[in-house]
């Protein structure tokens, strides 16, 4: 049966393949980086039969060598990027993936905040993108998910452009649905494929974004309806301080009163993992990312559990950042073991366990639209004794100020680390858009 796994990994992947020749491994192995992160990246698939990757071969250059990114900007699309911009009152900036992608290629995420501060651009980011400005930013209008911000969704309807920096017409933006019909919009992306996908851009290209923002930097300052862009931004504000209501601190805490005591308990530069569930939904809308790199939306993978093993990996890449790890009871259960794995690598992540002893993400909307629920309680664990049983640190908190302590308790124990919060389970957002 072999050349079952390429079929099985061809519609999953970019690039799937079999070597089968021993001397042919670089090359296969370069190809595959190179597809890997051509325009949008994404994961590649090689089988290397067993004879073959044990048979002797001469040694060759080392493969997996950086991928270039960034076209140039066509002098006509600068001209007529410069004509759209200088009419737009209403312009509305989005950043995504593929200016962090950019990054590995030299672009200074820096600039960004360079240009919206001179145009007096409001702005939203997404997924990769988050942080590449400080998301405590006054021109911040939140996170681009236009399901859960409702503040980005009337943004889009009254914007007269949007500017798409790296990124496409996804989910998160409802596929383009929420911008106006007479909005102009303007998309880089390095992917032609996503170019105009999902709702037509008015001037698409697959420049950089680098060379996009280097337009931006050397225009003059725009003439836009500034009290547009600072109410906008003003209202994602407004919307922020809403979230939990006034009982936010009441026990068992509100999961915004637990998101914010871990982070306002950790330094800047922290590494925060979020896992599918309520626990991601109430995350994503709440957490402000405050620089590149420092966030990792679990559930955009879909599948939940993999949120402890991310969390390590994220340590291991950047060992000098602490890492948080906000976890549900139910996503924790999955691979909350990788704890040994941990601490037998030196790896000491902080997991926070927000438990409330349900799927709870699934249950609240199942028993809004049935009345019911069904199978979804979890039953209480010693989720802190788990985490000693494998050399870790563990501690239940109750509390905001509990919280805090137990975060730099954590810190200060040097070893992979659980805290164990008993939350509320409420509807998000973002699930009283989407349902069950
Ligand atoms: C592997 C996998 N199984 C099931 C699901 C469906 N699912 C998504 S979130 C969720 C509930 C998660 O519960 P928990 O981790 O406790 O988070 P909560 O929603 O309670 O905050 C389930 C069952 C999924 N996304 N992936
Ligand atoms: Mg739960």
């Amino acid at each position: 049966m072999q050349g079952e796994h390429v079929r099985i990994m061809t519609p999953v992947t970019k690039f799937a393949a079999r070597v089968l020749d021993t001397e042919r491994i670089p090359e296969y192995i370069e190809m595959a980086w190179r597809h890997m992160w051509a325009g949008r990246p994404g994961p590649v698939f090689l089988e290397i039969p067993i004879n073959v990757l044990s048979a002797a071969a001469e040694p060759q250059a080392p493969a997996g060598a950086p991928v270039g990114r960034g076209a140039g900007l066509a002098p006509r699309t600068a001209a007529e990027i410069t004509a759209a911009l200088a009419k737009a009152e209403r312009p509305m900036l989005v950043i995504g993936d593929e200016a962090r992608w950019e990054m590995n290629a030299g672009f200074d995420h820096e600039d960004l905040r360079t240009l919206v501060e001179r145009h007096g651009l409001p702005f939203t980011s997404l997924r990769h993108a988050r942080g590449l400005i400080d998301e405590r930013h006054e021109q911040c209008c939140g996170p681009t998910s236009v399901l859960a911000n409702k503040v980005m969704q009337k943004a889009l309807a009254e914007a007269d452009l949007v500017l798409l920096l790296g990124h496409y017409m996804e989910s998160d933006l409802d596929f383009g649905a929420p911008v106006s019909e007479e909005a102009v919009v303007i998309q880089c992306y390095p992917d032609a494929e996503y170019l105009g996908r999902g709702r037509h851009s008015d001037i698409a290209t697959m420049a950089s974004v680098a060379s996009v923002a280097d337009l931006l930097l050397g225009m003059e300052p725009l003439e836009i309806d500034r009290a547009w862009a600072e109410a906008t931004a003003a209202a994602w504000r407004a919307e922020r301080a809403a979230q939990s209501g006034d009982d936010a601190g009441d026990a068992p805490l509100h999961p915004v009163a637990v998101i914010d005591a871990a982070c306002d308990a950790m330094p800047d530069d922290t590494v925060f993992v979020a896992g599918a569930g309520n626990v991601d939904f109430w995350t994503d809308g709440r957490i402000q990312v405050k620089g590149p790199n420092r966030y990792i939306k679990g559930g955009q993978g879909g599948a939940i559990g993999a949120d402890v093993p991310y969390g390590i990996g994220a340590r291991a890449a950047d060992p000098d950042s602490p890492v948080v790890v906000l976890v549900g009871d139910g996503g924790l259960a999955y691979h909350a073991v990788e704890l040994d794995t941990a601490e037998r690598y030196g790896r000491p992540i902080i997991v926070v366990v927000m438990d409330d002893q349900k799927w709870g993400c699934v249950a609240v909307p199942q028993k809004q639209d049935y009345g019911a629920e069904f199978e979804m309680d979890l039953p209480e664990r010693d989720w802190p004794g788990f985490a000693r049983s494998l050399g870790g640190f563990g501690v239940r908190a109750e509390t905001v100020a509990e919280i805090g302590d137990a975060m730099r308790a954590a810190t200060d124990s040097g070893k992979p680390a659980l805290v164990h919060v008993p939350v509320r389970c409420v509807l998000s957002p973002f699930m009283e858009v989407v349902g069950f």
